[in-house]
This record gives C-alpha cells, structure tokens and sequence, in this order.
C-alpha cells in the first residue's frame, strides 16, 4: 500500500494530481482545509490536505466489462456444450425412431447439420431469466424467419434474436433536464450511481453542479452523500419537507444540473412511496432514474415497475450487472416499462464503473457465445 499527502488549493485539483501521480484506482482516505504552515498561512486561502492510498500489490483487471465479457463467454460455452449433448440425445432418439421405420439414412444426414433445436434456446434464454411473453414473442418471429422450422445454427439464432430482442430496447444518452432524480428500492445503488454521474457532469463536462437528497429517515444515507459532495466538492442540500424544496433549489440556482437522492422506501409502502410525489412534482420537468439491479428476479422487476410507476420515473438504471451472469434484468425492465435504458452500471467505483445504455450491446450480453 502506497500512501501519500497532496496539498491543493481545491478538491477538483488534488483529485486530478492523485490520479495522474497514483493512478486511477487510488482512493481518497482523508481529506480537510487546512492553513499553509507558517505566518504566511495567515494571509492565504486554506488549501486541501488529502490523503490518498494506492494498493500496489492489487491486481484488478482494467475493466469490469472486460471480466463480464469473459464471464459471458464461459457461459456461452457451457450452454452450447449442454446443446450439444441435447443434440446427441435428440439424434439418438430420433435415428433409433428412424432405424424402427427404416429410413435412418435420410434422417441421420439432416441432423448432421449442426443446428440447435428451439427448446435449446428457449432454455438458453430462460437461463437469463428473460420474460416468458418476451421470449415467446421473440421465438414466434424467430420461427418464422427460420429456414428449417425447429432448427437453427447458433449464426442465424444469435442474429435473429439480436435484432428481435434489440427492436424492444432504447436508450437515450445524455440529460434532457436540469434535474435528475433517483428512485428505487432500497440498496440498489441509487446514491452511488448519482454520485458517479455527478462526478461526470462536474469533472468530464465541467457543469455546475449541485446535490440534493431527501433521504430524512436514515442518516446514514444522507452521511453517504455528504461525503461525495465533500470529496467532489459540490454544494450539498439537505430537504426534509417539500416546502424546503424551493428555497433550496434558489441556492442552488447557479447549479446547472442538479442530482436528486431519495430515500430507498421499501418497495410495498405505498404511504411511503406516496410521500415522495409532492417533491418530484415541485422539481418536474426532471430525468427521473428508476434504478433497478441486475440481480432482481424478473417477478420482482414487474411488482417494482408497477409500484413506482406513480413517481412518473421516464428512465431506467441497471445497477450490478458485474453481481449476476443472467442478463434479463435489463430487457425486462424495458420490455414492461417500455422506456429506455439510461445506464448500467458494473461495479462500485466511483466514478469509473459506470456505461451510457447507448454504449453498451444489450441484446449482445445474452448471447455472445463461441
Ligand atoms: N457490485 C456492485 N455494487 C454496487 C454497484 N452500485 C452500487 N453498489 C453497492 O451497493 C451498495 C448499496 O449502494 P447505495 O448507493 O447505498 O444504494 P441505495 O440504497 O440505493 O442508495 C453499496 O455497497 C454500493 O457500493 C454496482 O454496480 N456493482
Ligand atoms: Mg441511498
């Protein structure tokens, strides 16, 4: 471990000297304003004192998406050797069917073609967890569009279901407002994607930036928040009732973009939920985040689309796709929503492990097998 003391006369400087001097995965252990030693710290502006540490012995593969991609393709291994052997069983059977009616050469030379039965991707699929209607919507197209009904090589399938599952998902890129809201169930990642985007539109687009949370029942999550802003340098507001609300957004009037936490309810408080809807009507027009994770069941993406829905959420986040190798989450949620995907997000770095959905393949992640 590798630890050093910077001075800088702000956070945003000391952050880029860190990381230029430490690298990317050093980390922030303390930070303070302090004064210059001397009598001369007397008449100059305080300067941050921060503390950060590197792991040197740490050896972290570069991306996650990189270890994601990997676990991808094991997956697709191991379901395209269960293929295979289905293949063989079906052969055996059928080539036993055809020897009883006498016409296993013809049949035996059909199979031999290497062509996976439906059920093999439909089981393939249901591994990712996908929407059985979804699935059954893509499969009946599939079928369609299949040269030799029943069968497919694992080339035209991949195609297929590529554009068929991919035609049902958009994302969007960017912003559309001032204000960007997050809301979802709780632990999923809500305050730690904020603070990645924020750490993007303050440090990557050089907007001024602002934080608000609403998360008055637990204090721990607003001293979660609090110590992003301290590290970002970003003004930070506390609302415990919506009347506050708009004296604080005349603070933050400056703030080009304004990130919004809110408290994680839990999901089947419906008082609780409701709670939350005079704030985001007094901050509409906003982006307003449904943030789901990737390792929710597919029941539990449909119970919790449907009971945020009143919180007129307009975008989804899918949190710790790096947590799960079924990738249906994401396709789920936009396939019951029928909004588009906004992020993902495959780790806890911040503010590294984080993907516009625009950038990454998602129909892609379910079947990129060899
Ligand atoms: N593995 C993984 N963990 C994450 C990810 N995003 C957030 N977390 C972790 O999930 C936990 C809960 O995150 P938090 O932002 O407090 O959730 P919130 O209650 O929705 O605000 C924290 O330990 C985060 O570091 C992710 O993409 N991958
Ligand atoms: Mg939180």
């Amino acid at each position: 471990m590798k630890i050093r003391k910077y001075f800088a006369s702000d956070m945003k400087e000391g952050l880029v000297r860190i990381k230029k001097d430490l690298g990317s995965e050093a980390v922030i252990l303390h930070s303070r304003r302090v004064r210059r030693r001397g009598l001369s710290g007397y008449f100059t502006p305080r300067q941050m004192e921060i503390i950060a540490a590197v792991d040197q012995k740490k050896h972290e593969p570069q991306l996650n998406s990189v270890m994601l991609k990997k676990a991808v393709e094991k997956e697709g291994q191991i379901s395209s050797m269960a293929g295979e052997l289905e293949t063989l069983k079906n052969t055996v059977s059928e080539l036993s069917t055809a020897a009883s009616s006498g016409s296993a050469g013809h049949q035996a030379s059909g199979l031999m073609s290497k062509k996976k039965s439906s059920n093999y991707w439909r089981s393939y699929l249901e591994h990712h967890d996908l929407d059985p209607n979804l699935l059954e919507e893509i499969f009946v197209e599939a079928e369609v569009e299949a040269a030799v009904p029943g069968r497919m090589s694992h080339s035209r399938m991949a195609e297929i279901l590529q554009e068929k599952a991919g035609s049902r998902v958009s994302s969007t890129a960017g912003f559309n407002s001032r204000s960007q809201i997050f809301i979802g169930p709780t632990g999923v990642g809500k305050t730690t994607t904020l603070a990645k985007l924020a750490a993007r539109s303050s440090f990557n687009f050089n907007e001024k930036v602002g934080l608000i949370t609403i998360d008055h029942y637990r204090i721990g999550a607003v001293e979660q928040l609090r110590t992003y802003a301290e590290i970002m340098d970003l003004p930070l507001e506390v609302v415990i009732n919506p009347q506050d609300l708009f004296k604080v957004m005349m603070r933050l009037e400056g703030c080009e973009r304004i990130f919004i936490d809110t408290a994680g309810r839990s999901t089947g408080c419906e008082d609780q939920l409701g709670e939350l809807l005079p704030y985001i009507d007094l901050l509409l027009p906003a982006d307003i985040h449904l943030v789901i994770s990737a390792t929710t069941r597919r029941q539990d993406i449909g119970y919790i689309t449907e009971r945020f829905r009143r919180l007129k959420y307009n975008r989804l986040i899918i949190t710790k796709l790096d947590e799960t190798n079924a990738y249906g989450a994401a396709l789920n949620g936009a396939y019951y929503t029928k909004l588009p995907l906004a992020y993902l997000t495959d780790g806890q770095r911040v503010p590294e492990d984080l993907k516009p959905a625009s950038e990454v393949d998602l129909a892609g992640l379910l079947w990129r097998s060899g």
